[in-house]
């Protein structure tokens, strides 16, 4: 009987576990802890860190893992790689769950970038209301361009405000819908938008919005990731496991 973990944060995961907890495999959902109350699951939770890549291979040794999914967000760069390591280290197979990179389409406004210091860079110039939909972990950076007034979205209310001189917080955790993010926008006046190329449908909304107010968006593209191997289906990770669905071929 396979035994999964399934490392999670993001749509997909909850997607995959959501499947799996249906056909009865058993499975394990791992976060790194990083938000208040995550999303309630079908399967049993772990919460925080592994302690680096031999506490993960530890764990899958102790906990008999058959099965490794690495279901984190693109921008999850140091759990992934952690993942490689440990799961070669335990001889545990791994498979990703991930989704393409978002692609412009006709009336985007994109301007490409390389990581968050260039996203930085970018927003040299005179004031402007720009929305950093890049979650907590990142706002700090800002500081460095304080002329702007930024529109900021948390997934929990923080301990202590942002370091930005001008600046308004929401606290959403998504998935997110085109009205909402195109409502948003235009009550606070946004002229400019800042995301990571995440990928998926939880935070795309932004970018529909966006084009359809004309706005210009900086979009950070993803860190590098070691090579494993990659799917961007639930039914992939299924038939991976063993358990594919009946795709009636
Ligand atoms: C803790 C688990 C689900 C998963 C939902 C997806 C969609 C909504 C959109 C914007 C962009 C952002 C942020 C975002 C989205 C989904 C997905 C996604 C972006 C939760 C979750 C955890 C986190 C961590 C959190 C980060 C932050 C990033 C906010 C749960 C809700 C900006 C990424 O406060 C903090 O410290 C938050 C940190 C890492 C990035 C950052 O740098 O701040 N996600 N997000 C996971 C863990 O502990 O292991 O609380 O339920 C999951 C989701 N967030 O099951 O429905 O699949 O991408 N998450 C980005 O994409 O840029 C918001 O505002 O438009
Ligand atoms: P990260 O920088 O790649 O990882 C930092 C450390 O956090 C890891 O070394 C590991 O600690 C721990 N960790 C990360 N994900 C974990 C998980 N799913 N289960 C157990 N431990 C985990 O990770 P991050 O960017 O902070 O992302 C943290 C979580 O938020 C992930 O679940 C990710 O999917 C989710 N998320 C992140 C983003 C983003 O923009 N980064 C966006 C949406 C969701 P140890 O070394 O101690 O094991």
């Amino acid at each position: 009987m396979p035994n999964l973990l399934i490392l999670g944060g993001t749509t997909e995961a909850s997607a995959l576990a959501a499947a799996v907890a249906e056909r009865g495999i058993p499975a394990t959902l791992s976060y790194a802890g990083r938000t208040v109350a995550p999303r309630p699951q079908p399967v049993p939770v772990r919460v925080g860190g592994f302690g680096g890549v031999e506490g993960l291979a530890c764990y899958l040794r102790e906990e008999r893992i058959t099965h490794l999914v690495d279901a984190t967000h693109p921008f999850a760069a140091q759990i992934s790689a952690n993942a490689v390591a440990a799961a070669a280290d335990a001889g545990v197979p791994l498979l990703a769950l991930t989704r393409p990179d978002w692609q412009p389409v006709a009336g985007d406004r994109w301007t490409r970038v390389a990581d968050l210091d260039a996203a930085v860079a970018a927003l040299a110039g005179p004031s402007e209301r720009v929305m950093l939909a890049l979650g907590r972990m990142h706002v700090e950076a800002f500081a460095q361009q304080p002329q702007h007034f930024y529109l900021l979205r948390f997934v929990d209310v923080p301990e202590m405000p942002p370091k930005l001189p001008s600046h308004a917080l929401v606290v959403d955790c998504g998935p997110f819908t085109v009205d909402g993010d195109h409502a948003l926008l235009a009550a606070h006046g946004i002229e400019r938008v800042v995301c990571k190329n995440a990928g998926g449908s939880g935070a795309a909304a932004k970018l529909a919005a966006a084009r359809a107010l004309g706005l210009p968006v900086v979009m950070i593209d993803r860190p590098a990731l070691p090579e494993r191997r990659e799917v961007h289906g639930v039914a992939d990770v299924l038939d991976w496991v063993g358990h594919g669905v009946d795709r009636g071929v």
